[in-house]
């Protein structure tokens, strides 16, 4: 086993950190949930052991192990010669392409620390990381849906003398600006960052205005992903499917594409999830797991293609980050012939998954246990009394892949944690007698879209900016796919002109809004239904829908 010399023995100092308390950083430690090893470190082990096994598929690309920490290296020394150091912010903002990983990597070998923003984010969101991060590089391809990344990124350099670097690659990946980094001389395979560092910001959903940023260390996350590795099956013979955001926490670490590079086995990355996008690539690749979100799984489950594919190399399916319903949960194995594995999950830490073997109606009904032995757990009532097994309450959470706060948003931090340091999901849970989670609802103000968070505050901010809007009030309605969609009730101004779907749709899109934000339908009304105290009511709004 190749070990990576000792590097640097003080911890990053990173300003807007939440630390964890000292006590219980030695218990995580002394419990062997954390380890001394970086983000960087159990990919090379698979790379030392299985030079010339396939560790990632996109398209027509294919990467060795060796070729994959080879360019890693390469990437590292590049982004190190344009100066970006151990602790340095770099917003990655990729879609699904094995750059996504190859940068992440490189950013993990020189201690820099990447944020993951997924493709969809535009100059809004992409802004608030590179400003509230003070972000030292922005890497993104050219174009993406339809959206001018690069302006975006020579905007953002104008504007933000903080970033001193953006790298821009062609729509596919590839391109210039990554031959030159390429073209620089390997840096040796080195630890450079000490495991209690950060290591990436993941991104929250959120309740209000922005994206709040998560960091996580480096012992956070791996533990994450070491307690996840035999949960889901797993090893060197994993072929696994991205097809949500690879950027996404199911993508990275549940088991995700760091899970299967930890053990050597095989990535391959898709575009989307839709079946005409990946069931041939199930096929091809001989696919054996895969992690998806609701939507994906009633789009597989409805399409005729089913048939036309050979399908029957994929093992288990996990799926999360929405609500699946008991309907759709009972057809995955009799029509997909897979193992359906439901997990509840976020990206601020916690996640539970059903065990493989779990009995039948709980893996119809539940969404898991706890991964990590160091996870705690509170049911509460409104009054913040815990409540009696089986009755639904708020989840608290705090333990070892748990953080103890957002990045730099000190009073996000005092609402969303207890002062013992227990984070509030926002999620409504019941827990059985043998710990099994089941999602019951949600107490926070965020629409679920299939799995992709949208926070209404945010949305109403935006629609608020209309010249003809007097006021806006955005909320879920259900939807059969996607288990939620926006909806905006909009009061116009005395004058205003004409208004619609498409002129607000047109309006965000225009403000650099993410596209999966956007309202998906509106109704404009004269005033918006009150709650005793004279709140505007979602809950009637949403019932009205
Ligand atoms: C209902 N709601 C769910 C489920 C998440 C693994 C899996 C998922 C995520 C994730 C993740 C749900 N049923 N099965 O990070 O590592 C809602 C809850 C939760 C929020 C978190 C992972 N699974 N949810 O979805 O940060 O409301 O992480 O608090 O995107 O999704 O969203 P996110």
């Amino acid at each position: 086993m190749s070990l990576a010399p000792l590097g640097p023995r003080d911890p990053l100092v990173l300003e807007g950190f939440v630390p964890y308390p000292e006590d219980l950083a030695a218990h995580y430690r002394s419990a062997g949930y954390w380890t001394d090893q970086t983000m960087a470190e159990p990919l090379f082990e698979s790379a030392a052991r299985l030079p010339d096994k396939t560790a990632i598929v996109a398209g027509e690309t294919r990467r060795t192990y060796g070729e994959l920490t080879g360019r890693i290296l390469r990437i590292a020394a590049g982004l190190s010669d344009l100066g970006v150091r151990r602790g340095d912010r770099v917003v990655v903002h990729l879609p699904n392409i094995p750059e996504f990983v190859e940068f992440v990597y490189a950013c993990w070998e020189i201690g820099a620390v990447p944020v993951f923003a997924p493709a969809a984010h535009r100059r809004t969101e992409i802004e608030h990381f590179v400003r509230v991060a003070e972000a030292s590089a922005y890497v993104t391809v050219s174009r993406h849906d339809g959206a001018d990344l690069a302006a975006l990124a020579a905007e953002l350099k104008e504007a933000w003398p903080v970033l001193r670097h953006t790298i821009v690659l062609d729509p596919q990946g590839g391109g210039e600006a990554l031959e030159r980094l390429l073209a620089s001389e390997p840096l040796p395979h080195e630890r450079r960052a000490v495991a209690s560092d950060v290591a990436l910001l993941q991104l929250s959903g959120g309740t209000t205005g922005q994206p709040k940023m998560i960091p996580h260390t480096h012992e956070t996350y791996l533990h994450s992903v070491r307690q996840s590795i035999p949960l889901c099956g797993i090893s060197e013979s994993t072929v696994q499917l991205i097809a949500v955001p690879v950027c996404h926490s199911m993508s990275a670490r549940s088991p995700g594409f760091l899970g299967v590079l930890a053990v050597g086995g095989t990535v391959v990355l898709a575009p989307n999830g839709s079946p005409d996008s990946v069931f041939p690539l199930i096929e091809e690749h001989r696919i054996t797991q895969s992690s998806v979100v609701p939507p994906i799984v009633l789009a597989w489950l409805n399409s005729s293609l089913k048939e036309r594919y050979d399908l029957s190399s994929l093992e288990s399916l996990h799926v999360g980050g929405a609500r699946l319903s008991a309907e759709a949960a009972r057809r995955v194995r009799p029509e997909l012939d897979v193992v359906l594995q439901q997990g509840f999950g976020m990206a601020e830490g916690l996640v539970n998954y059903n065990p493989l073997d779990v009995d039948e109606e709980r893996s119809l009904t539940c969404q898991g246990r706890p991964i990590s032995p160091g996870d705690e757990l509170l049911v509460l009532d409104d009054e913040g009394n815990e409540v009696p097994r089986g009755t639904p309450g708020h989840l608290l959470t705090r333990g070892p892949t748990t953080i103890r706060g957002y990045f730099r948003a000190p009073e996000q931090n005092a609402r969303s944690f207890t002062e013992d340091g227990f984070y509030r999901t926002g999620d409504i849970v019941q827990q059985d007698e043998l710990g099994y989670l089941s999602v019951v609802g949600r107490s926070k103000d965020q629409i679920n879209r299939g799995g992709e968070k949208v926070a209404p505050e945010e949305v109403e901010n935006f629609i608020l900016g209309h010249p003809a809007v007097y006021d806006a009030s955005v909320v879920g309605v259900e939807d059969r796919l996607l288990g939620e969609r926006v909806k905006a009730y909009v009061i116009l101004r005395q004058d205003a002109g004409k208004v619609n779907l498409g002129v607000i749709r047109g309006y965000l899109r225009e403000r650099g809004l993410a596209a999966y934000k956007l309202p998906d339908a509106l109704e404009i009304v004269t005033e918006f239904p009150q709650t005793a105290i004279g709140k505007v009511s979602k809950r009637l709004q949403r019932a009205q829908a």
